[in-house]
């Protein structure tokens, strides 16, 4: 490692024409090449895909879909999304790729539209237990539109409670199925639900933005042959632009379309799409399976490393790219936690435990997790020591000059954004 860092196509122009703005590019690189970033929701994405994004692409009106779009001159950019799809359909071994959701949480509304009516019911995970706001929260549109039944983890085991889920779906009779979770570290059973989904006559839906990249690499199963539908974000682990897709069967492949464009969005974002390509041709290299390996082996090794410092991760521990640690036992709640660590250099967030006495805002836990120091070239013995940095650092706040230096020292020899990156 060493060289020049990687500011984006350009760069020098964007200083001389708007230094201010370009200041605050400059501000955000150095904020995150400063400190150890272990929010399990992002990670580094590569210049490739940068350049895909800085790109003209972002000039284009392309409403509708390859072949099929109402505005003239989209014979360019329709090649940027079949190659888009074609490399999702063959990266997941899906039937049908929809690139144009900007986001997750509009994946998922897409994928209601698709499948459900306002009022009909759906059977999903709760926020409070992992979930995701989009999963049926009061707050957001899909608790107020339909009619939500949730299920959790277990008390004991803080696993998924597959038989509370079987009987509830017995009991609703509920025309969708949503697995997946943003703060659960084990891996989700999908033939299960596969199971529960035909006993009840419900589609089977898979949010699974978090674990997409691991399954992309082929570090842990892949939803893809049990669900209907599998909606996800390309930025986590997958390490794409920031955005969402859906995978699903022929059969739902007009429906999921037709709910995307024209029902909840308008033109897509070309650029996105493009760099969303270039992250999927990325993620099919063998080096990216290596690299989820890897996210995976970091995230049991600094889980541990955590765990024996008596900072009790949930469920015992992680099998995948994440850990949610329980902080009751130290009487520090997850968002002092959370600026004890940003105090010291180490970024991550406070995040509820299941049957989490305190609220949102405050919390009983942190979630940590790999892919952005994996990414940065970081191995199981870095992550232990990470693991150290983070127990002192929520235990001594006073110490947290020394933690610092610390991770300055292991941020000298691994940082994002160097010229090999
Ligand atoms: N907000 C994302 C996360 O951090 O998990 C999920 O959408």
């Amino acid at each position: 490692m060493g060289g020049e860092p990687y500011y984006g196509p350009d760069f020098g122009l964007l200083q001389r024409q708007d230094p201010e703005l370009a200041q605050v590019l400059l501000d955000e690189l150095e904020r995150v090449r400063g400190g150890i970033q272990l929010i399990a929701s992002e990670n580094f994405t590569s210049p490739a895909v940068l350049a895909a994004l800085g790109s003209t692409l972002t000039n284009k009106y392309a409403e509708g879909y390859p072949g099929r779009r109402y505005y003239g001159g989209c014979e360019v950019v329709d090649r940027a999304e079949r190659l888009a799809i074609e490399r999702a359909r063959t990266l997941f071994g899906a039937e049908h790729a929809n690139v144009q959701p900007h986001s997750g949480a509009s994946a998922n509304l897409a994928a209601y539209a698709a499948l459900l009516q306002p009022g009909d019911t759906m059977l999903a995970m709760a926020l409070p237990h992992g979930g995701h706001l989009t999963h049926g929260s009061k707050v957001n549109f899909s608790g107020r539109w339909f009619d939500v039944v949730s299920y959790g983890v277990r008390r004991d085991t803080e696993l998924i409670d597959y038989d509370e889920v079987r009987d509830l779906a017995l009991r609703h009779q509920p025309k969708l199925i949503v697995c997946g979770a943003t703060a659960y570290p084990r891996l989700i059973d999908f033939s299960v639900f596969r199971g529960i989904a035909d006993e009840v006559g419900a589609w089977l839906m898979a949010d699974v933005a978090h674990p997409i990249g691991l399954m992309a690499g082929g570090a842990i199963p892949s939803a893809v042959p049990y669900a209907d539908v599998v909606t996800f974000t390309t930025h986590k682990a997958l390490r794409g632009p920031r955005g969402g897709a859906i995978l699903c069967t022929e059969e739902l492949a007009g429906k999921i379309d037709r709910a995307v464009f024209p029902f909840i969005q308008g033109g897509p974002l070309m650029h996105v799409v493009a760099a969303k390509a270039v992250a999927f041709a990325e993620a099919m290299r063998p080096e990216f399976a290596d690299y989820t390996r890897q996210v995976v082996a970091n995230a049991r090794a600094l889980t541990e490393a955590l765990a024996g410092q008596g900072m009790r991760p949930v469920s015992g521990g992680t099998d995948t790219h994440l850990a949610l640690i329980d902080l009751r036992d130290l009487n520090v709640s997850g968002a002092e936690a959370e600026r004890r660590c940003a105090a010291a250099g180490i970024t991550l967030n406070r995040n509820v435990i299941p049957y989490d006495p305190e609220p949102p805002s405050i919390t009983s836990g942190i979630r940590v997790g790999t892919p952005c120091v994996t990414t940065q070239g970081m191995g199981p013995q870095e992550l232990k020591e990470v693991g150290t940095l983070v127990t002192r650092a929520v235990r001594h706040p006073a110490g947290a000059g020394e933690v610092r230096e610390r991770v300055s020292a292991l941020l000298a020899i691994h940082q994002p954004y160097l010229s090999e990156y």
